[in-house]
Formats: C-alpha cells, structure tokens, sequence
C-alpha cells in the first residue's frame, strides 16, 4: 500500500483514515486513484484488523468529480469502462464488513460526492459544497450517485440536485439527511475519528452484520428485511463475541471484543 502515489493511510488501533491526496486536481478521480483507493479497501478488509475508517480529502476538496480531463475524448466503451470501475470502487466500500464514514472537507461533487453516498454516513465541514452537477458537462452521475442519492433524500430532491446541478452548502446538506453533522472544518477528521473508535470498541461482528442488514433490507419488501435480520440477529449468537459482550454486561464489566 505504502506505494500508491494518491492515497495516505493512518492507523490508530482498529481504525484506519485514508486521505485522498492530488489537491493540485481537487482530488479528481481518474482511473489511477479509483484502482488505489479499491486497493487500499480491499488491502484494509483482507488484514482483518480494521473496525471502522475514514475517508477524507488531502486540501479544500474531498473529491471534485471524476477526472474531466481523462473522460473528455473517452469513446462510449471506455465510458462504460470507467463508470462500472467508479460503481466496483463504491459498491466495495458500501459491503465492506466496518462501516466507513465519509469526512467531507470541502467540495464533493459529482463522482466526489457519489463517493461519499457510498459511504455508511457523511461527516461534513463547515465549508462543505456538495452536489452532482455532471448535466453541466452534459452526462450524468455515473458511479451510482442517481440510485443512492434518491435512497437517501427521496426522489423529488435527487430529481432537482440530479437536473439543476446545483452546490449544495454544508448546512442545507444537513437539513436534507445528506450530512448527519456539521463541524468546523478544523474539527472534522478528528469527529470522524472519533465516532469511528466509538464504533471499533463494539463487537465487529455486530456492526458488519448491521451493515449488511441495513444495506440489503432497504432494498427488500419489510418482510423480507425483517427475515433477513432475524437470521442475522440469530447467527451472531454462535459467536464469543456475544458470550463476551453479555457475561460482560452481567458481571458489570468491560467486554473486550475479538471479532470471533
Ligand atoms: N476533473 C479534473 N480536474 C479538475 C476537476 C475535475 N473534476 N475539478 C477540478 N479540477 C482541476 C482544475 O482543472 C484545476 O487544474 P489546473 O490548475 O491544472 O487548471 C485544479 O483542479 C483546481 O481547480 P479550479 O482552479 O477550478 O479551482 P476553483 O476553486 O476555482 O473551483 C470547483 C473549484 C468549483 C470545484 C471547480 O474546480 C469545478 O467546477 N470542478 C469540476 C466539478 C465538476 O463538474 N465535477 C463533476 C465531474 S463529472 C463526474 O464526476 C462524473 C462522475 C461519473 C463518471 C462516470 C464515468 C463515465
């Protein structure tokens, strides 16, 4: 990991913080920082010992869009291309088994900000500006930003975002459920981190099977979704971790979890 050229990685205990890291280009994604990033998240699973992170922005962007240089003379195929490497980059991080909270910085639009959607929440600063703007370069969100923006604050809004175009700033974010908190900017990863090492105390299996519920039951009928969780709600109590977290309880002790 320690030879990609556009991602920084920091551990605390069980809690990694990637920063993107190409300011000189508000952090644009082109298909170079889409394959560091999947490798960075496919490297911090497969290690096994990461419980929550972080992801933020190197600079005065989060993200600023995919690449515009790199799409402009790109043929259809290639478009397809990238768009389904952008998708594979956000549905990696979305069912990764710790949840990832998305420290917005500063601007997150268009692939930026469809990358922070496919985070488990979004963090932002103060000086925050959101939004998909991709009909202003005549196309459209392609990294998944149409389906999760609607998920998240409701077809009519996404409607208007997706068609205006417009920045959003960091407290109007709020008020639509884009945001769960504002915060000087100065503050941000450090609030980020901080709710991440809250996490990382719980038991992991818990918290990943929460994720999967939570993401794949949004999708299903409320039957379906309930089913889901009783399976995953049952299945957790094969594990020591849930022997541990309630003997802990009981004894009025603190449980130390192993994630097994
Ligand atoms: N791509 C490439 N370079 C960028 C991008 C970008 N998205 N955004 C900024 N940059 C570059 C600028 O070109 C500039 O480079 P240089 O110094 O070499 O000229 C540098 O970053 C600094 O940018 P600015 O000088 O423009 O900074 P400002 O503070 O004046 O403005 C803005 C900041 C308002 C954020 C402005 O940079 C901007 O409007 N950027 C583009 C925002 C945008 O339209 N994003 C959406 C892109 S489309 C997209 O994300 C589609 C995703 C789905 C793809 C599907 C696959 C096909």
């Amino acid at each position: 990991m320690s030879t990609h050229r556009f991602i920084e990685i920091a551990r605390d205990g069980h809690v990694a913080t990637v920063t993107i890291n190409r300011p000189d280009k508000l952090n644009a994604l082109d298909a170079d920082v889409l394959r560091e990033l999947d490798e960075t998240f496919a490297t911090l699973e497969s290690a096994g010992e990461t419980r929550a992170a972080v992801l933020t922005g190197a600079g005065k962007a989060f993200v600023a869009g995919a690449d515009i240089k790199a799409m402009g003379e790109m043929p259809p195929a290639a478009a397809k291309r990238f768009s389904e490497q952008g998708q594979r980059l956000c549905t990696r991080i979305e069912t990764l088994s710790f949840p990832v909270i998305a420290a917005v910085n500063g601007f997150a639009l268009g692939g930026g900000l469809e990358l922070a959607l496919a985070c488990d929440f979004i963090y932002a600063a103060d000086t925050a500006k959101v939004g998909l703007p991709e009909v202003t370069l005549a196309v459209i969100p392609g990294f998944g930003g149409t389906q999760r923006l609607v998920r998240r604050v409701g077809i009519g809004m996404a409607r208007e975002l997706v068609y205006t175009g417009r920045m959003v700033a960091a407290d109007e974010a709020l008020r639509l459920g884009l945001a769960n908190v504002v915060v000087p900017l100065a503050e941000l990863v450090a609030r980020a981190q901080a709710t991440a090492t809250h996490i990382a105390q719980h038991g992991p299996l818990a918290v990943a099977s929460a994720k999967r519920v939570m993401l794949h039951g949004a999708d299903a009928s409320l039957g379906d979704a309930c089913e889901l969780e009783s399976h995953a709600f049952s299945a957790l109590f094969g594990s020591a971790d849930q022997k541990r977290g309630m003997a802990a309880f009981l004894s009025k002790s603190k449980a130390h979890f192993t994630g097994s």
